[in-house]
C-alpha cells in the first residue's frame, strides 16, 4: 500500500472538521454555513483521497454515513438501561391525579415539571465509546431491541463523533420522518402502486427496519434527543440540564422545552401547544411531562413497564364531519388516475381542508363511499387530508356510488388498470393532463427552475399545440409567446432570456427534471457527479448504477428503464441540440480569463431573466462568491429591478455596480 503523505493526512482531516461542522450547521443547528455545491465539493475530495488512500477510511468519516452492503438480518442487543415507555394521561384531571401520585411519594419536597413536545417517532439508543457512535438500536420489548447502527448512521443530525463527550455515553431519542417527507414519499407511493405508509411513524419505522441502509438514507429521517440513559462521568442533576447538556454536545434536541413550576404551568403548555403544534413540520402526539430532579426520579422509580416519574398526555386525534359534495379524478404525470373527494370545507388540523384523496377503486368500494354522504375526514400525518369512513346513519338514500371510468377523464382515450395494481392509468403518452404535470415538474424550482414559466403560461403553451414536451419549450419563438393571453412584449422577453439563460443548469437538475420515477434530487445529484455527463449516463447499466451511495435497486432500475424507452432517449437528444448544458462539472474556466474568478459578488433587486439561485450558480461557475452584504471588500454589485439599500451601500463605498444586461454579457 501507497504510504499516505503527511499533507494528505492533514487535508483529510481538516476535510472531515468542515464537513462535521457544516452537517452540524445544517442538521443540528438548521442553519447552513455553505451552499449545497459547495458541501458537495469538499465531499467529493474527501471521498476521492479516501479512494486513493483506503488505508484512511474510518467508519466515522463523514464520507461513511452510507456504507456497508446490505445485511441478512438484524442482531439484536441488550438494553443495559431497559427501555421503558411511557404511561398516557388524556385530561386535566388525569394530569392532576399523576401530579398527586408523584408529590405524595415525594412527601414536604417542591417538584418542578419539564414539558417536551412528544415526537411521534421511533424511540431509539445511541451508544458511544471514546465519543465514537458506537451502537444505534430499536426499543424492541425494551429489554433487547435491534442493532440498527448503519440505518442511524444515515440520519445526518445524528453525530458520528463527539468531543469532549465521557468514555460511555449511551442517550435515547425519538427517529421521525418529517410531514413533507412522508407526503412526498407517499405520493411517490401512490404513483408507482405501492401500498402508503399510515402516518409518519410507521414511514420512520418501516426506513430504519431496511436491511439495506441505501434505501434508509434516501428516507430523509430526523432525531430529537431526550434521554441521558448512561454515562461515565456524573453530567446533570436536573432533566433541564440534560436537555442543556446535550445540546452542548452536539445532538438534537428539540427547542421547545419548558420547565414548569407546578402541573397548571404544565397544562398551559398542553394548551399552547394543542393547534400550534400543526405548524411544526414533524408530527407530535402529545407533551411528555418529566420530574425535573434526577434524584426525584430515582426516588420514584418505575413500574415494570414504565416510570413513575414522567407521563405523555396523549392529544385527541384530529378528525371532522363533513360531507362528500363530488368526486373527481385527478392524471399525475405518470398518468395515474387518483380519485379525490371535493368536501363542503371543514377545519382540520390547523387549516380548511376542502379537498381529500381517496386513493383508488378499491379504497372506495371497500369503505362504499358514495357522492352526497357524511364522512370522517383527518390528516394522515398531519398533512394529507383521507376521508376515513363513511357515517351511515345519517345516510338518506339519495347517495350516489361512484363509478371509475374507463376513460382518462383529461384526453378521453381508454384507461386501464393492469391486474395487480389499485391504480387506473391513462394509456396515451401524450395526455395533455401527463404533459402538464410533467412540464410543470420540469420548470419547478428545485428541477430546472424556469422563472415566469407558471401553471397558467404551461397550460396556454400545451394548448396552443406549442410544446408537447420540455425540448419544444427551447425552440419557442418570440411570436409564438407573444400571442398568449397577459403576454405583453416584456414578458414574453423575459420568459425567453429566462428558458435561455436555463440552458446553463448543471446536469443534475436536468436528470431531476425529467421526473425519472424514484430519482429524486439527492439520486439526480448523485448520477450526474457519478457520470459527469449525460453521454455516459447514457451508457449506464444497471450494475453501474447499484454500487453508487444512495442508489437502492428500485432507483437503479428504474434508470435503465427509463433509458431503455426510445421515447426518452429521443427527448434527451433534443434537449441536447436546443443546447441544454450535459455536464455536470462547469466548463473549466481558466482562472485569468474569467471576469469573475475570486471576486465577491453581491445581488441586489429582481433579476428578470434568471431566479437568484441561477444567478448565484452562475457566479460561482465562473469562479465568483456571492456575499450577502456589501463592504470594503466586495468587488461587484449586480442591481436588478428595484434594487435596495445594498446599491446605495455601493455607491457610498465606491464599489462597482452593473445591471441585468452587463451581468448577462459577463455570464456568456
Ligand atoms: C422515560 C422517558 C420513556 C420516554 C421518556 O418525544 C421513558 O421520555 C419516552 F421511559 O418514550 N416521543 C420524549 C419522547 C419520548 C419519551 C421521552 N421524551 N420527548 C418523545
Amino acid at each position: 500500500m501507497t504510504q499516505v503523505p503527511e499533507n494528505v493526512r492533514q487535508r483529510v482531516d481538516e476535510l472531515r472538521a468542515l464537513l462535521h461542522k457544516y452537517d452540524y450547521h445544517y442538521y443540528v443547528l438548521d442553519n447552513p454555513l455553505v451552499s449545497d455545491a459547495q458541501y458537495d465539493q469538499l465531499m467529493r475530495q474527501l471521498i476521492q483521497l479516501e479512494k486513493e488512500y483506503p488505508q484512511l477510511i474510518s467508519p466515522h468519516s463523514p464520507s461513511q454515513r452510507v456504507g456497508g452492503q446490505p445485511r441478512e438480518g438484524f442482531v439484536t442487543v441488550r438494553h443495559d438501561v431497559p427501555m421503558l415507555s411511557l404511561g398516557n394521561v388524556f385530561s386535566y384531571g388525569e394530569l392532576q391525579d399523576f401530579d398527586r401520585r408523584v408529590r405524595q411519594a415525594l412527601p414536604g419536597q417542591k417538584v418542578e415539571y419539564v414539558a417536551e413536545l412528544k415526537i411521534d417517532g421511533l424511540a431509539v439508543s445511541l451508544t458511544y465509546r471514546e465519543g465514537l457512535l458506537a451502537v444505534g438500536a430499536t426499543r424492541g420489548d425494551g429489554e433487547t431491541g435491534e442493532d440498527i447502527t448503519p440505518n442511524i448512521k444515515t440520519i445526518r443530525a445524528v453525530p458520528l463523533l463527539l468531543s469532549g463527550a465521557p468514555e460511555l455515553l449511551e442517550v435515547r431519542g425519538e427517529v421521525y420522518m418529517s410531514k413533507q417527507a412522508f407526503a412526498r414519499l407517499n405520493s411517490e407511493r401512490e404513483e408507482a402502486g405501492e401500498p402508503l405508509f399510515a402516518n409518519p411513524r410507521n414511514a420512520a419505522a418501516g426506513s430504519l427496519r431496511q436491511l439495506d441502509p441505501a434505501v434508509t438514507a434516501g428516507r430523509h429521517l430526523g432525531i430529537f434527543v431526550y434521554a441521558l440513559a448512561r454515562s461515565s462521568q456524573p453530567a446533570a442533576a436536573t432533566q433541564a440540564a440534560v436537555l442543556e447538556y446535550l445540546a452542548g454536545l452536539g445532538f438534537k434536541v428539540n427547542p421547545h422545552w419548558r420547565l414548569c413550576a407546578d402541573i397548571d404551568q404544565v397544562w398551559e403548555y398542553v394548551q399552547e401547544w394543542q393547534q400550534a403544534r400543526f405548524d411544526l413540520p414533524y408530527v407530535t402526539d402529545g407533551i411528555v411531562i418529566k420530574v425535573n430532579s434526577l434524584t426525584q426520579q430515582a426516588a420514584l422509580g418505575a413500574t415494570a413497564k414504565s416510570p413513575r416519574w414522567a407521563t405523555a398526555f396523549k392529544y385527541p386525534p384530529e378528525q371532522a364531519r363533513t360531507v362528500l359534495r363530488d368526486i373527481i379524478l385527478r392524471v399525475g404525470r405518470t398518468g395515474v388516475i387518483t380519485p379525490t373527494a371535493v368536501l363542503e370545507p371543514v377545519r382540520l388540523a390547523g387549516t380548511t381542508v376542502t379537498r381529500a384523496s381517496l386513493h383508488n377503486e378499491d379504497y372506495i368500494k371497500e369503505k362504499d363511499i358514495r357522492i352526497g354522504d357524511t364522512v370522517l375526514v383527518h390528516k394522515a400525518g398531519e398533512i394529507i387530508p383521507e376521508v376515513l369512513e363513511v357515517v351511515k346513519e345519517v345516510r338518506r338514500g339519495d347517495e350516489r356510488p361512484f363509478v371509475m371510468p374507463a376513460r382518462c377523464p383529461e384526453c378521453g382515450q381508454p384507461a386501464v388498470r393492469p391486474a395487480g395494481e389499485a391504480a387506473w392509468r391513462c394509456t396515451n403518452q401524450s395526455c395533455p393532463a401527463r404533459l402538464y404535470e410533467a412540464l410543470v415538474h420540469f420548470v419547478s424550482r428545485p428541477a430546472y427552475d424556469i422563472a415566469g414559466l407558471g401553471p397558467a403560461v404551461l397550460r396556454q403553451l400545451i394548448e396552443a399545440g406549442l410544446v408537447r414536451d420540455a425540448a419544444d419549450l427551447f425552440s419557442l419563438t418570440f411570436e409564438q409567446v407573444r400571442q398568449l393571453e397577459r403576454m405583453g412584449d416584456k414578458s414574453t422577453a423575459n420568459l425567453l432570456a429566462a428558458i435561455q439563460a436555463s440552458k446553463q443548469n448543471p446536469l443534475h437538475r436536468l436528470i431531476f427534471a425529467l421526473g425519472i420515477r424514484y430519482v429524486g434530487e439527492k439520486a439526480a445529484r448523485t448520477l450526474a457527479r457519478h457520470f459527469g455527463s449525460m453521454e455516459r449516463l447514457l451508457e449506464a447499466k444497471e450494475e453501474d448504477l447499484t454500487g453508487l451511495p444512495e442508489i437502492g435497486p428500485r432507483i437503479a432500475g428504474s434508470v435503465v428503464e427509463y433509458l431503455a424507452n426510445p421515447a426518452n432517449r429521443q427527448l434527451i437528444e433534443r434537449l441536447q441540440k436546443a443546447g441544454l448544458n450535459m455536464q455536470e462539472e462547469p466548463r473549466p474556466v481558466a482562472a485569468a480569463t474569467s471576469p469573475l474568478a475570486g471576486k465577491k459578488v453581491v445581488l441586489t433587486g429582481t433579476l428578470s431573466s434568471m431566479t437568484r439561485q441561477q444567478a448565484k450558480e452562475a457566479v460561482e461557475k465562473l469562479g465568483g462568491e456571492i456575499s450577502s452584504s456589501v463592504s470594503k471588500k466586495t468587488d461587484l454589485v449586480v442591481a436588478g429591478a428595484d434594487p435596495g439599500s445594498k446599491l446605495d451601500k455601493a455607491r457610498q463605498l465606491g464599489v462597482p455596480v452593473i445591471g441585468e444586461q452587463e451581468f448577462l454579457a459577463l455570464l456568456r
